[in-house]
């Protein structure tokens, strides 16, 4: 029989959305108005943490203008730290939601899906927008096949039952992420979700994986180079693992 969690959230509670960005002027602002379109309707308490790390394409002027006078969007513009994992952190510590939901600003990660990952919280611990569960899919067909596989070694090495290891599309309870050695998980770029699945998964987090479909990013660039980022993450996978082994990451 399957054990559920009695966290049961009250109606009340607030979810603070954290949205890292980088260069992301042409599509933050429609992103922002998206979500707001996906949970007001529904009654969602919730803020948006727009944390940007002083982009020099003007993402923070954008945002000013769009929302000086929405009491649910908060700007924080970064001058001294850069990096996504730091400013997810970040994002978390200046936000006071008793959830908490991150995702990518370009698009990848539809926003009609936050009240999915939101509501399913009720029972879980951590909830994940997967592309490797049944309806979940990725656009880009050579990604969606290198991903999958790289996700399957993944599982392999560590032990774990999760799919998508590499998703960043996930809602959490506050104190179940603060209860963690931030330091030991939030560096770096998206490696910082697998440590964090896999720091979870050994303290018997309850995690479901919910279908998300990937669209391409809609505007600006990518910051991501395939070679560079394959290299990062393959030696942040063989040092979690040295160090679990070690019981160095905990
Ligand atoms: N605050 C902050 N956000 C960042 C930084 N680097 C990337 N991001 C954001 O992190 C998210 C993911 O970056 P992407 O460039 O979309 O990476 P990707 O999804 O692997 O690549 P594509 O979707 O193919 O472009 C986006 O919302 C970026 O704006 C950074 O240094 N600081
Ligand atoms: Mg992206």
């Amino acid at each position: 029989m399957v054990q559920h969690n009695n966290r049961h959230p009250p109606p009340t509670a607030k979810t603070s959305i954290i949205l890292p960005t980088y260069n992301e002027k042409d599509n933050i602002v429609e992103l922002v108005q998206a979500i707001h379109r996906c949970l007001r309707p529904e009654g969602f308490n919730y803020e948006v943490i727009i944390v940007d790390d002083d982009s020099p394409d003007g993402t923070a002027e954008a945002v000013r203008a769009a929302f000086d006078d929405d009491d649910r969007v908060e700007l924080h513009v970064r001058t001294q730290d850069r990096g996504l994992a730091s400013a997810l952190r970040y994002g978390a510590e200046h936000s006071d939601g008793e959830m908490l939901v991150f995702m990518d600003t370009d698009f990848n990660h539809d926003p009609a899906v936050i009240p999915q990952l939101i509501k399913f919280l009720e029972y879980y611990d951590v909830v994940i927008g997967s592309r490797f569960v049944m309806r979940g899919g990725m656009e880009d067909s050579a990604r969606y096949a290198f991903s999958f596989a790289y996700n399957l070694g993944l599982r392999f090495l560590f032990g774990t039952r999760v799919w998508d290891n590499l998703s960043g599309f996930f809602a959490i309870y506050r104190d179940r992420l603060l209860e963690l050695n931030l330091d030991q998980v939030f560096y770096g770029y998206g490696d910082y979700f697998i440590r964090l699945l896999m720091v979870g998964w050994r303290r018997g987090w309850r995690m479901l994986e919910i279908p998300v479909f990937y669209q391409l990013r809609m505007h600006g660039h990518s910051k991501t180079q395939f070679l560079s980022i394959f290299t990062q993450y393959t030696v942040a996978i063989l040092r979690l693992r040295f160090r679990l082994w070690m019981e160095r990451i905990r």
